[in-house]
């Protein structure tokens, strides 16, 4: 392994300062990951790409290799900081004449207010350390995040397949600075709080769990609104309900979530009010420049217009079949 850059503070002085700053960036979870690649994440990783359930997500084979090993990413890297972002509302009940809307995509896109973020929490650690240099991800780079966030101690994984910490649930979003400093590393969190529990596959509307901690993506309502191109399969789309875009029922009935979530203290990840959003027929007729306007900066930009007005019919079509 290559030596990091050359710290003033200590490791264990410097994962202190990391922490620090990730709280006053608002951040209400951080803990360091050592960076070394994964065999058992690589190993179901693997496993889930060749049962062809990543579907249309043709990046998540190309990327494979490098997934699970944030060296392969960037070899300098030496510790990965992982930070929560809770981005929980209450009562996200859609308006009259409107489709449901995942929690997380009701406010500003998160990938812009969480790698601002990580970019003021990366310039903090470099900083404090007087030498070094640091990358940040969330979402869109080729990272195992769930499994460097268990790794730094902020959770297990739930058969939902979600990250849960045990204070915050799962409405959260995962962020990760690599940085080639050294900060001392938190111990992995290994132990499974789910217990007998089953609430989440039971309650998935499309069964999309083969078994617990396996998701099939091409039957979750998130990636058939959002990631998948294609039309979505008859059989599937009678069982979407009023999902517009994403899918918090896996979340909704956890137990951990029931007890433990709480609003989002970000203010940016609010969502208009719920008479304010397009109607499920505006969408079906809206155009390019019109989706642009009401769209961008959220993450409801990512299907396109095609995918929304698609995803709108598919709701039109089950609202008036009383589902
Ligand atoms: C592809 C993807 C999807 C796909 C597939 C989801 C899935 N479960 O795999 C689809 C489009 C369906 C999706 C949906 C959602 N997603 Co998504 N998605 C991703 C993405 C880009 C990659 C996930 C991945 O690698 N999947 C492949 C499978 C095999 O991986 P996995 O189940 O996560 O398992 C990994 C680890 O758990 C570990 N692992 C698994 N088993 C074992 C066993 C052992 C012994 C060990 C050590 C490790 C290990 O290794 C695996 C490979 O890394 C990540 C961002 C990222 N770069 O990681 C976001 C991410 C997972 N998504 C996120 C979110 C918020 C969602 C939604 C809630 C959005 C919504 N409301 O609609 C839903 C939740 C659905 C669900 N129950 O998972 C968050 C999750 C935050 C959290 N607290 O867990 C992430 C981390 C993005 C972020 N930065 O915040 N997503
Ligand atoms: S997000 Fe919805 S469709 Fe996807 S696994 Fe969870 S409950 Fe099932
Ligand atoms: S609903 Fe139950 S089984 Fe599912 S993730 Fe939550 S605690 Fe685990």
């Amino acid at each position: 392994m290559a030596p990091g850059a050359d710290a003033h503070l200590s490791p264990d002085e410097l994962a202190a300062a990391a922490k620090a700053a990730a709280r006053a960036l608002g951040f209400e979870a951080c803990g360091v990951a050592d960076v070394r690649s994964s065999p058992e994440a690589a190993g179901a990783l693997d496993a889930w790409l060749a049962r062809g359930m990543q579907g249309e997500m043709r990046y998540m084979e190309r990327q494979a290799a490098v997934r699970c090993d944030p060296q392969r990413a960037w070899p300098e890297s030496q510790s990965a900081v992982v930070v929560l972002h809770n981005y929980f509302q209450g009562d996200a009940e859609p308006a009259e004449g409107r489709g449901r809307v995942a929690r997380y995509a009701l406010g500003a896109d998160y990938h812009d207010v969480v790698h601002a973020r990580l970019t003021a929490l990366g310039e903090r650690i470099v900083a404090a350390a007087g030498a070094g240099s640091f990358r940040a991800y969330v979402d869109a780079g080729p990272l195992p995040e769930r499994e460097l966030a268990r790794r730094a101690g902020l959770g297990w994984f739930g058969k939902n397949t979600m990250l849960i910490h045990p204070r915050l649930g799962s409405f959260t979003f995962i962020g990760v600075v690599l940085t080639d400093l050294a900060l001392a590393g938190d111990a992995p969190f290994d132990t499974d709080r789910c217990g007998s529990c089953r609430r989440c596959l039971d309650a998935c509307p499309t069964a999309a769990f083969p078994e617990p901690h396996v998701l099939d993506a091409t039957r979750c309502v998130s990636y058939l609104t959002i990631e998948a191109r294609s039309p979505m399969p008859t059989e599937l789309a009678s069982k979407v309900g009023d999902w517009l875009f994403g899918c918090d029922v896996c979340q909704d009935v956890c137990p951990w979530n029931v007890r433990f979530a709480e609003e989002a203290a970000e203010p940016l990840y609010r969502g208009k009010p719920p008479g304010e959003w397009p109607t499920l027929e505006e969408l079906v007729r809206m155009s390019e420049r019109e989706h642009e306007e009401v769209f961008e900066g959220t993450a409801l930009e990512r299907p396109g217009r095609a995918g929304l007005s698609r995803n709108a019919k598919v709701v039109l079509d089950n609202t008036r079949r009383g589902r």
